[in-house]
């Protein structure tokens, strides 16, 4: 299933932040995701043209139920809940893990602009003190599926497990004269091809690179934490019925778990 076992992926994951997959999704599999992710795509350009103009790089939500059809949703909901997700997830997280949301990635209207450093933690609005103990206590995983060969991202490894340098904190927060897209050392780049598979940590150090005609679909999971579940929107979870259709369920019932308790 994967061109890795299941104790090198956990132990790449753990010690790196980030795992990637080759050629996991074949050519069938991969038109089938694409068609209706455009779908939502052209939708999304026409209700966000002034956004996309202006900086946009992604979209999210994409499972919500207003904004696709029944089978197209379905058709997600089969991929982030699928066997060969679940097998990934069960490598990596400690324990139980629950579907958090989905994104769109692709590039920015204006050719010229710039890609930046961070880690998705910086803006939960967090106190940075706060935010130094969260990096050790919670998950938050992206899977990425790039839909055509992308540049990819830059990461630096192992820094899912610290906080930043001098140097990395003045980049990503554009301080002492420094720019988010500044480079960085100790950064690696990894480009991805179509049907491959980036997981990583929300929590490292971490840019996107832009170019090609890059059309990723990220599914985000996390630990069953009522701090991270409470930004789910339940308009993006399958209803029952469609649940039945998922061969590994696990992670809405996750989230739908959670979400009761709030
Ligand atoms: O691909 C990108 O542009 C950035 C990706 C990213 O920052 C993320 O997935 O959190």
């Amino acid at each position: 299933m994967f061109s890795l076992d299941p104790n090198t992926i956990s132990a790449l994951y753990h010690e790196q932040g980030y795992v990637v997959l080759r050629k996991v999704f074949d050519a069938e599999e991969l038109s089938a995701i694409t068609k209706v992710l455009d779908i939502f795509h052209q939708q999304w350009l026409v209700k966000n043209e002034e956004f996309f103009k202006r900086k946009a790089i992604n979209s999210a939500y994409i499972t919500d139920r207003n904004l696709l059809d029944t089978h197209a949703r379905t058709l997600l909901f089969q991929l982030i809940g699928s066997e060969r997700i679940a097998k990934l997830l069960r490598a990596v997280f400690p324990g139980a893990v629950a579907f958090m949301n989905t994104q769109l990635f692709f590039n920015p209207h204006n050719p010229e602009q710039k890609n930046y450093w961070h880690r998705d933690i910086q803006y939960s609005g967090m106190p940075i003190a706060e935010q130094i103990k969260a990096l050790a206590a919670s998950n938050v995983i992206h899977v990425r599926l790039p839909l055509m060969p992308e540049p990819g991202l830059e990461l630096i490894p192992q820094s899912h497990s610290r906080w930043d340098t001098d140097l990395e904190f003045s980049v990503r927060m554009a301080q002492e004269g420094r720019a988010v897209h500044d480079a960085l050392p100790g950064a690696e780049r990894i480009a991805l091809g179509a049907g491959d598979l980036l997981l990583f940590s929300a929590n490292m150090l971490h840019r996107g690179l832009y170019g090609g005609q890059r059309m990723a679909f990220d599914m985000l999971f996390c630990d069953p934490l009522p701090s991270l579940v409470q930004y789910v929107n339940p308009d993006c979870l399958p209803s029952a019925e469609q649940m039945q259709a998922v061969r590994c369920p696990g992670v809405f019932e996750q989230t739908q778990k959670v979400l009761r308790t709030l």
